[in-house]
Parts: C-alpha cells; structure tokens; sequence
C-alpha cells in the first residue's frame, strides 16, 4: 500500500470551488500578472485572452497567408525546411492506440505538402503535427516571446536548465480539419496554454471535480467524448462542461487537471506549453502521489519478497518510467527553482534592470550543489511577479520538508541517490 497521504499536506490549498463556474471568462484586454494570479492561476480557473497577447509574434506575422487566413505553406516551407530533413512527430487521428492516438514521426516538408495538398482539394486530415519540441529544434527562430502571466513557468525552466537531459514542453500543433486530441488532463496535472496562430480550436472543458463521471470501474477513462459508449460511463452525459470555439491569435489558459478534448475547424497551427509553479504545485505533488500509489498496487504481490531499500527504489524506477517523474525530479526541480527565487530576493533592486534576461548563465542544483550552464535557457519571471516570491519561496519549502520527511523519498533521495538533504 502507499506510504504517503496527501491529506495533511500543508500545500494544499484549502479548497477550489469549481461549482460557481458557470461560463469560461474572456478576457479581450490580457490580464496584468497579479489580476491573472489572483483571478485564474490560484482558483485554478480556466481563461480564454484576446489576439493582443500574441499580436506582436512572428508566428502570428509570418505563418499565415493574412488573405485567406490559412496556413502560409510556402513561407513555412521555406523558412523551416532547409536541406536537412526535420523529423517531427505526427498522431494519426484515425488510430487509436491504447489511450492515445498511434504515433509516428514525418520529414517536415513531407507533412506540410501533404497537409497543402489536402487542403486544397478540401478534404479532412487524418495526420496530426504533435508535441513538437519547437524551440528545442529551432532554438535561434524566435516565433514567439512567452508571456509575461505564463513565465512563472518551473517545468520549461528546469527542464531546460538540467545537464542530464535535454528535454522541454513547449510545443507547437499543425492540423488540417477534422483533426483532434482525445480526451485527456494534462501530463502530471501540468497547466498548459495554448495559443492559436490560424484556423479554430473547439475545445470541451471539464472541471476536475466531474472526473468521477468519465472513468469505468476498471479505472479507464473516456477517449472521445463525441462517442461514448453508454454502457461503460453512464453517467458521462452528466458531467458539467464548457465548450469553446478558440479564434486566430486569441489564448486559452488550461488550469491544472481540466479534462479537456480539442477538435480543429479548418487548417490550425498553435503554440503550446506545459507549465507549473507554485500555484499548482498542490495538485502536481497530489498526481505524483496518485501515481505512486498504483505503482505500489500493481506490484503489491512482490513486496514481501523484497527488502525494503529495494521496494522502493523498484517503485521509483516504475514511477519514472510510467510518469516521467520520480522524487529526485521534483526534489531537483524545488531546489533550482528555490535558488532562482533566493537570487532574486536578494537582489531586488537589480532585477528592475537586469530584466528580463534576469539570468545570462543559468544554475541547475544537484545535491545542493550548483552546476552551470552556459546555453540560453528560458527567460525567468518579470519584475511583475516579485510580489509573489515569498510565498513561492514559502511553498517551495514546504514542497522540500515535505519530500525530507516522507520516508520513502528520504530512503530514495539518500540512499539511493546520494543527496544530503540539507535544509
Ligand atoms: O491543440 C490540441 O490538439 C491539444 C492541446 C492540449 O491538449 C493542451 O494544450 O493542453
Ligand atoms: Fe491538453
């Protein structure tokens, strides 16, 4: 059985009340920071922003044929295929493979005729540019600058400050008509954002607490909510939930644990992040532990023949491999962050100038110990976010106090990886 409780966990935040949400708010003015953090991070509520944030994006500039507002396939072409191939991993919205579609990956320029041909003769797609690691790929091509209200952004930061991988989730889409996403809440109950460069997004939301509707008894869930099978979710037609139509330019904010699915209306491109910070760092914790949980119960049967040390570490190698995370992940990820955030309340009044390129070098915290690295990295907070570094800091220890006295991710962290633990 799992060792740890989320219960009386001081992270948690009281309670978040989905029940008075009766319609997704627009906001055709974007939010300043701090409205953005009191009105929809923190209530983990979701908003949908006006063209104006994503006006000034090359992407928005450069990817669409402005005359007929569809996809500039030669433009596209010309600036992102080169001689090389660019492998980019594509979905085939026909196939559906366990809970996901099946995966495959393309040569760029190959989809993007493909795609052009298709459009042309009017007919729907079945092939979906996915997960593409935009940035990570074309690290010098600037298609767009993060806003300010998503840059409080630990996963992007540390993902992109660690020297033991080179990964990301910043992500860009590219979809003819009729291409979808199933059904789904995002990776270890991140936010995500996702901004629509051209064509239309219809999007079904559903706030976490209807999530007891759309799984069966075998803990299944729902995969396309346009064809539900009656007899295994009775009661999915009752879940409350919000759909909408997502315009060019404008901005969605998906909070933490929101199922949602998403159906493209004519030729889409979008912009993508996966994100979390102290906001949901509650929910992130409660899904790492969710997790771990069931791998403790799908392998319950061989714990008696194991010692303990090995239980463990066996659960966390699972836990890796099944969720991407394990606790030297998310004890990693809190002590860069923590770092990050100490420099920047010791230095104050240097931020208003150093902004926003506050770090030039960035810092990845192993054990306690800082490691640099020296290419460019994601861009820090803004100096609109200062109010909010104490209580990060705040959360982000007691995120570490508690991962130090859970007994299984001290065992792990310490014996198994080495680290001190210092406070
Ligand atoms: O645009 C899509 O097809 C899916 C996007 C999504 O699921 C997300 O941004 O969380
Ligand atoms: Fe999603």
């Amino acid at each position: 059985m799992a060792s740890s409780s989320t219960s009386s966990h001081p992270l948690l935040h009281t309670s978040r009340d989905y029940s008075n949400v009766t319609e997704i708010p627009y906001c055709s003015v974007p939010p300043t920071y701090n409205e953005f953090l009191r009105k929809y991070l923190e209530p983990n509520i979701p908003v949908l922003i006006g063209p104006a944030l994503t006006a000034s994006w090359k992407a928005r500039q450069e990817w669409v044929d402005h005359a007929t507002g569809k996809p500039d396939f030669g433009k596209l072409r010309s600036q992102l295929c080169g001689d090389r191939p660019v492998q980019v991993p594509v979905a085939d919205c026909q196939c559906k493979d366990f809970t996901d579609q099946k995966r495959s990956t393309m040569d760029l320029k190959e989809f993007l005729d493909e795609w052009e041909a298709q459009s042309k003769d009017g007919v729907s797609s079945r092939m979906y540019l996915k997960d593409f690691h935009f940035v990570k790929t074309f690290p010098n091509y600037t298609a767009y600058v993060t806003p300010e209200i998503f840059r409080d952004d630990w996963m992007n930061e540390f993902w992109t400050k660690r020297i033991d991988m080179d990964d990301d989730y910043r992500f860009v889409y590219c979809g003819g008509d009729g291409t979808f996403t199933p059904f789904h809440a995002d990776v270890y109950r991140s936010y995500s954002w996702s901004a629509n460069i051209c064509g239309v997004k219809k999007w079904t939301l559903f706030p976490p607490d209807q999530e007891h509707l759309f799984h069966d008894s075998l803990r299944n869930s729902v995969y396309d909510i346009e064809n539900v099978d009656a007899k295994a979710f009775p009661l999915f037609q009752v879940a409350k939930r919000f759909t909408i139509y997502q315009q060019p330019g404008e901005t969605l904010f998906v909070p933490s644990g929101w199922w949602h699915q998403v159906q493209n209306i004519g030729d889409t491109i979008s912009i993508n992040h996966n994100w979390c910070n102290g906001s949901n760092l509650d929910l992130i914790l409660e899904s790492i532990l969710t997790d771990l949980d069931q791998v403790e119960q799908e392998i319950e049967h061989l714990q008696e023949s194991m010692e303990e040390g090995e239980w463990i570490e066996t659960c966390q190698r699972l836990l890796l491999l099944n969720s991407g995370w394990d606790w030297s992940t998310i004890w990693q990820m809190c002590s860069t962050i923590k770092n990050r955030v100490r420099r920047q309340l010791e230095h104050r009044d240097k931020i208003m100038e150093l902004s926003p390129s506050y770090e030039p070098t960035t810092y990845f915290v192993e054990d306690g110990v800082e490691k640099r690295k020296t290419i460019p990295v994601y861009l820090p907070p803004l100096v609109s976010q200062q109010p909010a570094l104490e209580l990060t800091l705040e959360r982000l220890d007691a995120i570490l106090n508690f991962i130090r006295k859970d007994k299984s991710a001290r065992y792990f962290l310490t014996k198994v990886k080495g680290y001190t633990l210092d406070e």
